[in-house]
């Protein structure tokens, strides 16, 4: 629920400040589920949650006029239970009945469930559990989405009709609202924390499970969303709320490598959504100082550092001196850039620039695949400032206490050798 909660604020249907409710009260925080329907999946989220709690003894389901009926329509389809509908006022033509349903179909022998957005005093939902009774309909209970404060179940009790919901305003508390940072954290924020953990798995659940199992440790966290089969919008919302709980920051290794122009699309228009939850991604500067620069113009835009690589950690890599030195040259043209992806800090290269070392492990040594290893100890002494663990951490026996030995000894080489 807290991501839903957290989605609606995201989205400003929920809103912060001082507001003043239609029933005269006050309250600072404001949900105008009307414009749920400008988002149809989180809209179809809260319809699909509404619908596992609907009673199976309930033949019909509806919405309080008019606000709650796109909801309620959406509901008849998750629940595939028919939609019946009850006008605000009787017409003073034709049909004159407040309710629509099939006319084969009695009202003595009827359960319906009542769906309603928001329930603040209950006076519109109690008004539409009167007009339904005066047609002889049998109202089982009421599905909201939010209520304000549970004083108002007593109201709904005392007619004889279980209430249900998705939250309540007041279980919203300030603090949770306000812990949402307006901004995306720097790499320079966290310089504190100078492991940054190759979160290299599977699937969505590893994904998440293993950024929440180390977060208490480790702040930095690189994903390749490409070799996560499942990344989806899901695994972004839970990412953006491990992000907000841990204050992290996370790195895609995308290592875009094209042109320009197709860099920027592929930043901006990936089905992995990398502007949605990235605070940085990497790229190669292989294209040239122009493509780069495009690519740092788009990150700018969307407020993405850009880490560049400079250097490989595998075994007969292309890269040369020449190139690197190249790669150098090209930084103090890109706004966006935050740091370099280097074996070594290069001589001169000024400190506003963060040196990320990947191929580190406690034991030095090489994989089947080319990976080479030194460890923490010697890429610190070389002027690194983070270190990129993968394996090393993620296939140990323990992973959280293997994150803290190699925080331990990247933190004990920097004071040796700084
Ligand atoms: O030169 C490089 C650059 C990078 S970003 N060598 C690397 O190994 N990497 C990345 O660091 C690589 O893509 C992987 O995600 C991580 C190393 O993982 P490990 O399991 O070998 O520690």
């Amino acid at each position: 629920m807290q991501d839903i909660i957290l989605e609606l604020k995201e989205k400003q249907i929920l809103k912060t400040g001082t507001f003043v409710l239609k029933s005269g009260q006050q309250s600072n925080l404001y949900l105008n589920l009307r414009e749920l329907s400008f988002h149809p999946r989180l809209f179809k989220r809260i319809a699909t949650q509404m619908a596992m709690s609907l009673s199976t003894s309930t033949h019909a389901i509806i919405g309080v006029p008019w606000g709650a009926l796109p909801l309620a329509s959406l509901i008849s389809q998750c629940a595939n239970r028919p939609m019946w509908l009850l006008r605000k006022e009787e017409k003073a033509y034709g049909d004159s009945s407040l309710l629509l349903k099939p006319s084969e179909i009695s009202s003595a022998t009827t359960n319906v469930t009542v769906i309603e957005d928001v329930i603040t005093t209950g006076a519109s939902t109690l008004k539409a559990i009167t007009d339904l009774r005066a047609e002889g309909i049998y109202v089982e209970e009421v599905l909201a989405v939010c209520i304000r404060n549970r004083d108002v179940k007593a109201r709904f009790a005392e007619e004889n009709i279980s209430l249900k919901y998705l939250f309540t305003l007041d279980d919203i508390s300030q603090n949770s609202v306000k812990e949402i940072p307006s901004h995306k954290l720097k790499l320079h924020d966290v310089t504190k924390s100078p492991l940054i953990f190759s979160a290299d798995v599977e699937d969505s659940a590893q994904l998440l499970h293993i950024i929440e199992s180390l977060a208490e440790v480790v702040k930095i966290f690189k994903i390749h969303a490409d070799v996560v089969h499942d990344f989806n919008d899901l695994t972004i919302a839970k990412l953006n709320q491990l992000k907000r709980r841990y204050q992290l920051y996370l790195i895609e290794d995308r290592k875009f490598a094209d042109i320009g122009s197709i860099m920027v699309r592929q930043l901006e228009q990936s089905r992995y959504k990398y502007t949605k939850w990235a605070d940085a991604i990497i790229c190669h500067g292989i294209a040239g100082r122009e493509s780069v620069e495009a690519l740092d113009r788009a990150c700018g835009y969307h407020e993405i550092e850009l880490l560049v690589l400079g250097e490989m950690s595998s075994s007969h890599n292309l890269i040369d001196k020449a190139y690197t030195k190249k790669i150098i040259e090209m930084l103090p043209a890109l706004e966006s850039c935050a740091g370099v992806v280097m074996q070594q800090r290069p001589v001169g290269l000024s400190r506003q620039y963060q040196i990320c070392t990947p191929g580190v492990k406690i034991e030095q040594g090489q994989d089947q695949a080319g990976q080479r290893y030194r460890t923490p100890e010697d890429v610190i002494r070389q002027g690194t400032d983070f270190c990129i663990v993968g394996r090393g951490i993620r296939q140990a026996d323990r992973p959280y206490e293997t994150a803290c030995v190699y925080m331990r000894q990247i933190q004990e080489a920097k004071r040796q050798f700084r």
